[in-house]
């Protein structure tokens, strides 16, 4: 049975205390905090059998290759990816995009083509498309999305075209959380024989994923998102797709032979994984998803739909709160302003009084535009986010509104 207060237990952190009050993380989005065992596991690595992987015959470093690879199982079970191969392991979510802009946008995209976002991205999704249409005469397509954050599919319909080679959207906005029916979009790309790539940075952590019953081409997400590492994370590709793409970065590991008349490229996926990888990193990655699939993630999604609707019910009772993002489903993000405050002043006032959440404009200016916003205040949730915690968010800002009524 999933119980809040033993997986609480799991994280020191969140005994910690600020400013002599407990703390109140609700800025998951950013980063979850990570459970003792993955912090455990790569102190393990480190201090015990750090050596390079792929390259030693010795014990130590045939330790860390075999936990690296171990941990490429782990995400190939976790994502139900085909084989190990279509998993590289990135810096994270912005290296995959990019990654994809740069290898597949040089194999693929030719000028004339078109490249459809949605309006809700974060900036990780829009700007590596952006670059790329400019360095082949392509041209960016987006999506916009109804006031209540609901993506507008009839606008997305009107979009697909023969010409269009890539869509690429987020499976959960990071500020709406709106959750994007992911499947109907790739099924319409593919329709018109386009690829699609699903920024998974907000999904992985709160929602099953099976990338071959989305179908979907290319998936990113970043290992400090689903309580594990910074500084890692993961693209997954369909191995036809990831075969016809050129390498991306030079160097060790992703070449077979080395001849100043013609270097030859390492086979998937190292062809994608030049240099010294994070193999630590990834080690704790593995560590971090075999923590979740030991809570069970059914059961935190169950424990986060929970707390949303109970978040979005309470916050909606604070005096001249706005809320942005109502989508049915919304997965676990609550955006919103207070009337006649600016977010950055009722940030710094929340966390005064312990409570951590995200201000700005949540590198996602084009959401702040549709709203016609400077930026808005953020609590995002995780597996161990309580009602009571919601419950001083909404004590928090009854305070606020009340001293600061004009
Ligand atoms: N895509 C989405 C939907 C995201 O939410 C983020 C990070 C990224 C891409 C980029 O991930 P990274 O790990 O490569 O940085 N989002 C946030 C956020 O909402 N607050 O801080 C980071």
């Amino acid at each position: 049975m999933f119980d809040v207060n033993q997986i609480r237990k799991d994280f020191p952190i969140l005994r910690e205390q600020v400013y002599g009050k407990p703390l109140v993380y609700l800025d998951n989005g950013a980063t979850t905090q990570k459970p003792r065992r993955v912090v455990e596991v790569m102190n393990e690595y480190y201090l015990r059998y750090n050596s390079n992987v792929h390259r030693g015959v010795h014990y130590l470093s045939n330790k860390c290759t075999d936990a690296n690879e171990r941990a490429r199982t782990v995400v190939r079970d976790y994502i139900h990816a085909g084989e190990t191969e279509e998993v590289i392991f990135t810096r994270g979510t912005t290296e995959s995009i990019n990654l994809v802009a740069y290898t597949f946008g040089e194999a693929f995209i030719h000028a004339g083509d078109e490249i459809v976002v949605t309006e809700m991205e974060h900036h990780a999704n829009i700007v590596p498309w952006q670059m790329l249409c400019e360095r082949k005469g392509a041209e960016l397509k987006v999506v916009p999305f109804k006031d209540n954050g609901e993506l507008d599919m009839e606008a997305f319909a009107g979009l697909m075209n023969g010409r269009v080679k890539l869509v690429a959207v987020a499976y959960v906005s990071n500020v709406l959380g709106t959750v994007n029916p992911v499947k109907r979009i790739i099924d319409a790309a593919h329709a018109v024989g386009a690829y699609a790539l699903v920024d998974a940075a907000q999904a992985i952590q709160h929602i099953p994923i099976d990338v071959r019953e989305l179908d979907c081409d290319f998936l990113a997400f970043s290992g400090h998102k689903i309580y594990g590492p910074t500084g890692v994370g993961v693209l997954y590709g369909k191995r036809e797709l990831l075969e016809q793409m050129p390498p991306w970065q030079g160097g060790g590991e992703m070449i077979k032979e080395v001849r100043f008349e013609k270097t030859t490229y390492n086979e998937l996926p190292f062809k994608f994984e030049a240099g010294t990888p994070d193999f630590i990193g990834v080690i704790g990655l593995g560590e971090a998803i075999e923590y979740v699939k030991s809570v069970g993630l059914d059961e935190i999604a169950a424990h986060e739909h929970g707390l949303i609707a109970y978040a979005m019910e309470r916050i909606r009772q604070v005096p001249r709160i706005i809320l942005y993002g109502d989508a049915p489903g919304k997965s676990s993000v609550v955006s919103f302003g207070l009337e006649g405050m600016h977010h950055f002043d009722l940030g710094t006032l929340l966390d005064k009084m312990g409570i951590a959440v995200r201000t700005g404009q949540l590198c996602a200016d084009p959401v702040m535009s549709h709203y016609g916003v400077t930026g808005m205040v953020r609590a995002s949730l995780a597996m161990y986010n309580t009602e009571e915690e919601i419950d001083a968010l909404c004590a928090g800002l009854k305070k606020i509104e009340r001293i600061f009524k004009m």
